[in-house]
């Protein structure tokens, strides 16, 4: 059992949010606790993932290596103790508007050479939530670097809604955009992150994240929380169906 610390983020941070769509914490996680975080998925993968049902992760090309892990609050007690953590949720209640929800605690591996890109994308095309107060808190594993992969926002993007998507044929990220952003990366929010540290989205805000081609591996813990309040949209959902029945995750 981890001890638990006490969260602190900037006096700030709500209201970048709101502004932004996105912010960064230094020191989300302490190192010790990232150190059994990588502990667990390393046995998890190992002993238990070979029993999950094929729903439960995401293979990169190879057919063997691990791009994303899902649905680890089902299938695995200690993640879902770390996404039931009361600490994480006062900290992200404010920014879902509401009582926090553990809708999902998954990982984007981002394997070193293999690892794939993720296109650009909004998370309530998956989520389908309306009000949007759902969120992502996406914690750095490993250390992110320019090299292997961030994860770029486009701040402000959340501001303008959901755009069109289209179906991204990408296995693990089946919704894309109909129209790419035009955001120049060199403007866009980079989460480039130390192990332990944390960048937190908005679901509607605009992000993606290049090839890992590097020899380091970049691999994110992602907990995903929505306000109690928030509805499915059936709209969004008919759209999701039909990306996911197209390329389907597993
Ligand atoms: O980890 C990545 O490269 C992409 C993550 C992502 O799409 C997300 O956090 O919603």
């Amino acid at each position: 059992m981890m001890l638990h610390m006490s969260l602190s983020a900037p006096e700030s941070f709500a209201a970048d949010y709101e502004r932004d769509g996105v912010i960064l914490i230094r020191s989300f996680l302490r190192a010790d606790e990232v150190a059994t975080v990588r502990e667990e998925l390393d046995r998890y993968i190992s002993e238990d993932l070979a029993n999950k049902p094929s729903s439960a992760r995401t293979l990169e090309k190879d057919e063997k290596t691990v791009r994303n892990l899902w649905r680890l609050e089902e299938h695995n007690d200690f993640f879902r103790a770390l996404g039931e953590r009361a600490d994480i949720k006062a900290l992200i209640a404010p920014l879902v508007h509401g009582e926090p929800v553990l809708c999902a605690v998954e990982t984007f591996n981002k394997p070193a050479r293999i690892g794939s890109g993720v296109p650009y994308h909004q998370d309530n095309a998956y989520f389908c939530q309306t009000p949007p107060d759902m969120l992502t808190v996406w914690i750095a594993i490993d250390a992110v670097t320019e090299a292997n992969g961030p994860v770029f926002f486009v701040k402000g993007s959340h501001k303008a809604g959901m755009l069109p998507t289209r179906p991204s044929g990408v296995r693990g990220n089946s919704i894309g955009m109909t129209e790419t952003p035009t955001v120049p990366l060199n403007e866009q929010f980079c989460g480039l992150l130390e192990p332990g540290d944390a960048t937190i989205h908005q679901c509607e805000t605009i992000h993606h994240s290049a090839p890992n081609t590097t020899e380091h591996s970049r691999l994110g813990l992602l907990l995903v929380y929505r306000g109690s309040h928030t509805q499915t949209d059936t709209k969004l959902k008919e759209a999701y169906a039909a990306a996911a029945t197209a390329t389907p995750p597993a």
